[in-house]
């Protein structure tokens, strides 16, 4: 595998074959949505949906149109179960799929979407498992993220990248519009161990938990305060444009739970099997970490498809400071 490789000879060397077909298929839906993302409001595709998703969220045009075209593209690769995501509260079981099929997809085919009608960056996360045997149902899905045999994301922003991991490394791939390819620009990321900067909604300021807020108040007072430097702050509002920039230049992305998110029953805010496990596999495979502030998020057995989790990642050393915050903590 060598940089400006495509993305179909990269997987072409794969041991598993079937899986290559999977990704391929992945890669042809997230450069149909990279597509219909550059033509914006010249595709019609932009504002609300008038509906909401399984969630109680506002689902946006382009959310359900991005999870048809997953729909659309992914069963005919022949390798596929069933498919779950963001966008539908059951699991989507592919119609008489091949003897040979045995995998699940988990996605958010439009993460971010707020970011949609502001030209904001906006992304596609991924996570593929294993079926165990038996028939598919929703408890199929639900494994821990550390049985995982591949996850990505795909950022549509200046460039579209897609970053992928199969267990050996985390690879980034950006799309060449003039070829319609995907081209290894990004081999073997690495985020640095230590980082001065960090990524969180301050406006949920006031709902923080101790920890949380003790992290937060000592990286704004800079150099006046414990840690002695100064630190810098970024929030796109994508957590899949947040975590490419950790990714490139190291940081800490956070979505922990809070006070408010805990009076109405829910631990966090992004969902554990399609956001927080897929891109805690690849921020661990480029050398970083992924936890609850409690635990590592990779080892959480699942209890549901549409399931909530804080969410802390990123740069080595930052987590480990945060957790340690969290096992001095009384809340
Ligand atoms: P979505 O999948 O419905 O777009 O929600 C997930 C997004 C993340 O990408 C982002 O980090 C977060 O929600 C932003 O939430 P908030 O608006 O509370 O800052
Ligand atoms: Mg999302």
């Amino acid at each position: 595998m060598n940089k400006n490789d495509t993305l179909e000879q990269c997987i072409s060397q794969l041991a598993d074959a079937d899986l290559g077909q999977l990704i391929m298929a992945v890669a042809e839906a997230c450069c149909e949505l990279s597509a219909l993302v550059q033509q914006g409001e010249l595709a019609g595709i932009l504002g609300a949906a008038g509906s909401s998703n399984v969630q109680g969220e506002d689902q946006k045009k382009l959310d359900i149109i991005a999870n048809d075209v997953f729909l659309e593209k992914l069963p005919p690769c022949g390798q596929l179960l069933a498919m779950a995501s963001e966008e539908m509260e059951d699991i989507y079981p592919v119609n008489k799929p091949s003897p040979e099929a045995k995998y699940l997809i988990t996605f958010d085919p439009l993460d971010g979407s707020s970011n949609i009608d502001v030209n904001g960056a906006v992304g596609t996360i991924f996570s593929v498992l294993t079926h165990a045997g038996g028939d598919v149902s929703s408890e199929s899905f639900l494994q821990p993220g550390s049985q995982q045999i591949c996850a990505g994301y795909c950022l549509y922003s200046s460039a579209t990248m897609l970053i992928l991991t199969t267990g050996d490394g985390a690879h980034g791939f950006t799309l060449d519009t003039s070829s319609g390819s995907f081209v290894l620009s990004h081999p073997h990321m690495q985020l640095p161990k230590t980082t001065t900067d960090y990524s969180i909604n301050a406006a949920y300021q006031r709902h923080w938990f101790a920890p949380i807020k003790q992290y937060i108040d000592e990286c704004v007072a800079g150099k006046d305060g414990v840690r002695g430097e100064n630190f810098n702050m970024r929030w796109a509002g994508a957590m899949v444009g947040d975590v490419h920039r950790i990714m490139c230049k190291g940081g800490l992305f956070l979505y922990p739970s809070n006070k408010k998110l805990a009076s109405e029953g829910k631990q966090g805010k992004l969902r554990l099997l399609y956001e927080a496990n897929p891109m805690s596999f690849i921020v661990e495979q480029a050398g970083g970490a992924a936890t609850t502030g409690e635990q590592r998020i990779m080892e959480l057995q699942p209890d549901g498809l549409h399931q909530r989790v804080p969410v802390i990642m990123g740069s080595e050393v930052e987590v480990q400071r945060v957790t340690s915050y969290h096992d001095n903590s009384a809340v």
